[in-house]
């Protein structure tokens, strides 16, 4: 600790790792293309360049405090600098943004404007190289890659996955994934971490889904349908300028201005899945069998699993996601009480889940011949179709869910935040097993540290419960569990960091940040509902009765549940 001056201003600084970091704690901003709080530092754009008295012009994110340093960070030869940076990274990059994904987003543009650099003195590069678009969730365009390094990061360090790499050195680097393949034939996971991380728009989601739904809605001959997650509605707001606020019933009035026939919550098979899960949870700690169990909800976190443990897929549980059983519900059971066939019904969900495109093309979630889910927007692209549909987003009058799915549970909207699984599966336990009435909070499940461990008895069964976030943390997990360090009856993982509410199809302002306020919404959303437990939901009832003869049986398994692939 001790004190710097920053422009002439005295500023304290305590554990601090770099100027950068007290600059912005003090409210003064520096720019920066290469740096993330959370990531490794490279220094590599030097975009964030200071003037230190006696050290010169240094990169402020790799230069440590040291008491008395005397720093400059908007002086004449810093913005020199910084300009020359610019103008050589735009001369990189093409600068199509009329067309690009991240316009608007984009810190280069940002960047570039903020700097007032309107001419450049180097010819600009083209759209020369080809797109690596062969991932049903991911997109690169190698033309705007300014090499900063981040999605390279984020997937090493984060995730633990490793696709993306530097290739080559000097000015014939570039960034490929695994061997220089397409990105479909690596191991990504498909969380989209990357895109979320990605400062202009090279990377991005694959938003062919956009022009199937408007075919879709435009077909008279489809029954459009459309689920929504529970993370994307303390988000979407975002993208509207309202903030991380509930907008659940604006949300529903949207879709049904644009087209859409009917509009139901995933928070109802959240629901189906906490009783699913949690029934299955108890049969294997009776039966003492495939523990600890693992959630399933997460297709990250299951491709993780088949393609680096798949010692473990026994443990994984067997439900479907919620995503994946309404689409099994309402292909299945739903078109027979409307009288169509699956083929007539395109079913589209909005997620904060780029790894949900990839998780509805699995070949498992199929019936009659089609997919049980038709298309997956992420929470980005539902604000461009509501864009492109001249809707007035905040001037939507609110609507409800439609029947006879309609009642929903806080316990499943937490699912949205990492830890809410595990917390539902808690609330219905202790329902069932304590006959625990009214509201069952659970601390231990909530925040954003990337692993939370908990013991907890229920009657005279002591419970171990884990919840992790980020698969490189969950290896670590796993590596304690498997050495016999650890010792857990039940793990929830969800790849994204915060869980689902830091998805990679969320809106841009994807940092820690972000992901409390729009964790803290969720679970505002769920203290003022009035079903609290998985159980409370009638609606659910009568629907198991109504399509199984009641849950946690033989047929609801052949509908919900799932077989993974080593
Ligand atoms: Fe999630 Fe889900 S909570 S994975 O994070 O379980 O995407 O929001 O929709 O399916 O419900 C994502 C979010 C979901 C699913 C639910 C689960
Ligand atoms: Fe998708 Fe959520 Fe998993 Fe991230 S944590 S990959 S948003 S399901």
């Amino acid at each position: 600790s001790g004190k710097i001056t920053i422009n002439g201003q005295l500023i304290d600084f305590t554990d601090e790792k770099n100027i950068l970091a007290v600059a912005r704690n003090a409210g003064i901003d520096i720019p920066t293309l290469c740096y993330h709080p959370e990531l490794s530092v490279v220094g590599a754009c030097r975009l964030c360049v200071v003037e230190i008295e006696r050290m010169g012009v240094q990169a402020s994110c790799s230069t440590a405090p040291i008491d008395g340093m005397v720093v400059f960070t908007n002086s004449g030869r810093v913005n020199r600098v910084r300009k020359m940076v610019l103008e050589l990274l735009l001369a990189n990059h093409d600068r199509e943004c009329t067309t690009c994904d991240a316009s608007g987003a984009c810190k280069l543009q940002k960047y570039a404007n903020d700097y007032g650099i309107k001419r450049l003195r180097f010819p600009s590069r083209s759209q020369c190289e080809a797109l690596d678009n062969s991932s049903l969730s991911i997109v690169r365009d190698p033309n705007k890659c300014i090499l900063c390094g981040l999605c390279v990061r984020i997937c090493k360090e984060k995730q633990g996955v490793g696709v993306w790499d530097f290739k080559n050195r000097g000015s014939r680097t570039e960034i490929v994934a695994a061997m220089d393949q397409p990105l479909a034939e690596s191991a990504c996971i498909n969380c989209g971490q990357c895109i979320a991380v990605c400062p202009c728009g090279a990377l991005s989601s694959n938003s062919t889904a956009i022009d199937e739904v408007w075919a879709a809605l435009r077909d008279p001959k489809k029954t459009v349908v459309c689920q929504i997650a529970p993370a994307p509605r303390a988000a979407l707001g975002e993208e509207f300028g309202l903030g991380s606020v509930d907008v659940t019933a604006k949300l529903v009035a949207g879709l049904r201005k644009v087209g859409f026939d009917k509009v139901f919550d995933t928070v109802f098979t959240a629901d189906m899945t906490t009783i699913e899960e949690s029934n299955e949870f108890l049969g294997r700690v009776t039966e003492g069998k495939n523990l600890p169990l693992f959630t399933s909800c997460c297709p990250g976190w299951v491709k993780y699993a088949e393609q680096f443990h798949p010692e473990l897929l026994n443990n994984v549980s067997t439900c479907r996601s919620p995503q994946q059983m309404f689409g099994s519900v309402l292909k299945k059971k739903y078109t027979q009480d409307l009288g169509i066939k699956a083929e007539d019904m395109f079913v589209v969900s909005i997620m904060p889940c780029t790894a949900k495109k990839y998780e509805a093309k699995r070949p498992e979630f199929m019936t009659d011949g089609v997919y049980d889910v038709d298309a997956v927007l992420t929470t980005v692209e539902a604000a461009r179709l509501f864009r492109e549909a001249g809707i007035i987003f905040d001037s939507l009058e609110d609507s409800a869910f439609d029947q006879p799915m309609e009642q929903a549970t806080g316990s499943g909207v937490i699912f949205g935040a990492t830890g809410g699984v595990m917390e539902s599966v808690i609330r219905y336990v202790a329902g069932k097993l304590l006959n625990a009435q009214g509201r069952v909070d659970v601390e231990f499940t909530r925040g954003m540290d990337d692993t939370k461990i908990a013991s907890l008895s229920v009657n005279d069964i002591k419970l171990s419960l884990a919840v992790v976030n980020g698969l490189a943390a969950t290896e670590a997990l796993i590596q304690k569990i498997q050495s016999g360090e650890l010792d857990v009856h039940a793990v929830e993982v969800m790849a994204c960091p915060g869980g689902c509410v830091g998805g990679g199809g969320q809106p841009c302002q994807n940092d820690s940040k972000a992901r409390q306020t729009r964790a803290t919404e969720i679970y505002n959303i769920d203290s003022k509902m009035v079903l609290h437990k998985a159980q409370d939901n009638e609606d659910l009832d009568k629907i198991f009765n109504k399509y199984w003869g009641g849950c946690c049986n033989h047929e609801t398994h052949h509908d919900l549940h799932t077989h993974y692939h080593p």
